[in-house]
Formats: structure tokens, C-alpha cells, sequence
């Protein structure tokens, strides 16, 4: 029987259906090891079950040579040196698809949480500070009818323009590498634009865009500055995509109006400039979290470790690969 490791806690019943194929060991209480406990503890495991928080690369590759497969609980892989793998055979594998929905929900809730001032408007409250009605009492920006930016027009991308489009009568522009099919555009209604008048136009900006050193600080100060001062920002995409210290000077500036963070640079640890900012919303990267979303995307990963390591009806073919496996190597 082939040993794996689950590197995070994750539901029992997931650990059980993984005991039906393997020897697992796993991390019940949840800690966060270090990259020398990580390696460790992969020494005989054929596979890993991980998550974003886990870096693999050539040198933890090269560290733990029993390695066949790396399945991680996220579709978001920029964690993982895949061409590394690939030349040594390894499997990846993520969890695309099940969190689309979940996720475009989530990134509209910021969306309209930033344009509509809710957690700027909770806090007044729960201070005490609400006395009154006044007419100009946190006022807004309005979400139907405007103007919704999305870069990166992937899954999720189109989820929320579908959103946007259909639900709230917003005009949908983006920005993509590749410009998505006719018809693609018909179906959310948007229209693709360069960049800069991506941010020129956008009322509400939301990033979709996978992290990568293409996408790194992809929104910067010189962006920010493209922006109009009455618009937010939501980053679902990935800490980093955004550079945070010149987003936290163009919120206090009052260089764009507000935004909608779920996910930072330095993780778990969000740049202290933001935390002291009204006009921010933050969530701990929780996106993907509603209760059958996550329990899909465990049990998805698990599916693609069964198969990967050549176990169950699907054995040598996991669902969901991002590479070629084993037949990949060169
Ligand atoms: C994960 C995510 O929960 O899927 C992704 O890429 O960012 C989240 O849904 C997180 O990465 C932990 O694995």
C-alpha cells in the first residue's frame, strides 16, 4: 500500500475514503510546517494532499524522490513549480470547475460590500455613532447599471460577469491574454478592451487573473492612477497580483473610492496600512468557502490522488490534471 500525506486538516470523511487506498498520515491539528517538517514528513510518500500554503518545487522534488503525485485543494496552483514535476514525472493536479460559482459569488459580495460601504457602515453602527438619518448618510456608488472591469476572463471571470450582466444590467468590459470566442462574449455580454481602458473605464474592477511572475503587481501605483476616483477594487485573484502598500496610498488618497480585498500579499499577514483604512473590505481568503463548495473541492483532490497514484475506476487518470503525469517526462 502507498503512503500519502495530507499536509492541512481536512474533512474526516475524506481522510477515511483516502484510508481505503493508502497508508495517510495527516496533520489533525492543523499546523503550518515548516519547509524542512514538510519535507520530513514527505519521506516514502508517493503522494500529497496539499493546499495554497504549501510551496513544491525542484529542490523539495529533488528532496523527496518518492513523490508521484501532488494534488492540491485549490485551483489556484502558482504554489506549484509544475514544469519541475513534469520533468520528474509527477502528477499535479487541482480542483478547477466545482468552486467556479462559489467564488464569482463571493467576488460580488466584496464587489457590491466596497461600492455600498458594509463594513464601513457596520462599524459606524456598532460604535454607536448611528444617531440619526442624514441625507448624504454613507453614500455609495451603485452597482446596477454600472460599468463592471474583470481581469482575467477565465471560469470565474465569466461567472461574475453572468453575474453582472444578466443580474444587475452592468455594461461587462475585460481585459485577457486571449480574447474569449464570439460567442463567449455574447453569452456575458462583455466586451474586450486593452488594459489601460480597462481601468479607465471600469466603475468596479474585479481581478480574476491567476498569479504568475506575468501577473505580479499587474496593479500598481501607475494603474491606480488610471483609475476614476469614484471606483473600487476587488482582488479575488491572488496576494501579489496587486501591489498592496500603493493600494492602500490610493485608497487613503482618495485616488479610487474603495475596494474589496480577500487574499494579500504576505498571507496570512495583510499589509498594516490597509488594516486602518474605512474604505476597504477585508475577508481571510475565504472565497471558495460555502460548505459544499469546499467539501467539493476535497473530495475532487482526493479523487485525483486516488487516481493519480493508479488506484480506483479511474486509476491513471485523475479528473481534474494540470500536467501530463508520469508520461510527460521528457
Ligand atoms: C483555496 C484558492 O481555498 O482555489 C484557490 O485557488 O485560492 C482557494 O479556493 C486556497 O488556495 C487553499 O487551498
Amino acid at each position: 500500500m502507498d503512503k500519502v500525506l495530507v499536509t492541512r486538516a481536512v474533512f474526516p470523511e475524506v481522510l477515511d475514503r483516502l484510508s481505503g487506498y493508502f497508508e495517510v498520515e495527516f496533520n489533525p491539528d492543523d499546523q503550518v510546517w515548516t519547509r524542512s517538517q514538510l519535507v520530513e514528513r514527505l519521506q516514502g510518500k508517493a503522494g500529497a494532499f496539499i493546499t495554497g500554503s504549501e510551496r513544491v518545487d525542484a529542490e523539495l522534488l529533488a528532496a523527496c524522490p518518492d513523490l508521484r503525485a501532488v494534488c492540491t485543494m485549490a485551483v489556484g496552483y502558482n504554489n506549484i513549480d509544475v514544469e519541475a514535476c513534469t520533468a520528474r514525472g509527477v502528477w499535479v493536479t487541482n480542483t478547477p470547475d466545482v468552486l467556479t460559482e462559489t467564488t464569482a459569488d463571493f467576488g460580488f459580495a466584496l464587489m457590491m460590500a466596497a461600492a455600498r460601504r458594509l463594513s464601513e457602515a457596520e462599524r459606524y453602527l456598532r460604535r454607536g455613532e448611528w444617531r440619526k438619518w442624514h441625507y448624504d448618510q454613507l453614500m455609495g456608488a451603485d452597482v446596477h447599471g454600472a460599468t463592471l472591469g474583470i481581469l482575467g476572463m477565465g471560469r470565474i471571470g465569466q461567472a461574475i460577469a453572468r453575474r453582472g450582466a444578466l443580474g444587475f444590467g452592468m455594461e461587462v468590459v475585460y481585459h485577457n491574454r486571449t480574447r474569449l470566442p464570439l460567442e463567449a462574449e455574447g453569452a456575458v455580454n462583455a466586451r474586450w478592451v486593452d488594459k489601460a481602458t480597462l481601468l479607465r473605464e471600469s466603475d468596479h474592477l474585479v481581478l480574476v487573473v491567476p498569479y504568475s511572475a506575468t501577473s505580479h503587481h499587474m496593479i500598481g501605483e501607475a494603474e491606480l492612477a488610471l483609475m476614476k476616483p469614484t471606483a473600487t477594487l476587488t482582488n479575488i485573484a491572488r496576494g501579489g497580483v496587486v501591489d498592496d502598500a500603493a493600494l492602500a496610498k490610493a485608497l487613503r488618497a482618495g485616488r479610487i473610492a474603495a475596494a474589496g480585498l480577500d487574499v494579500y500579499e504576505g498571507e496570512p499577514h495583510p499589509n498594516p496600512a490597509l488594516l486602518d483604512l474605512p474604505n476597504v473590505v477585508l475577508s481571510p481568503h475565504i472565497a471558495s468557502s460555502s460548505v459544499s463548495t469546499r467539501r467539493a473541492m476535497a473530495d475532487l483532490a482526493a479523487g485525483n490522488l486516488i487516481a493519480a497514484l493508479g488506484c480506483g475506476p479511474r486509476a491513471g487518470r485523475p479528473p481534474t490534471p494540470v500536467n501530463p503525469g508520469p508520461t510527460g517526462r521528457p
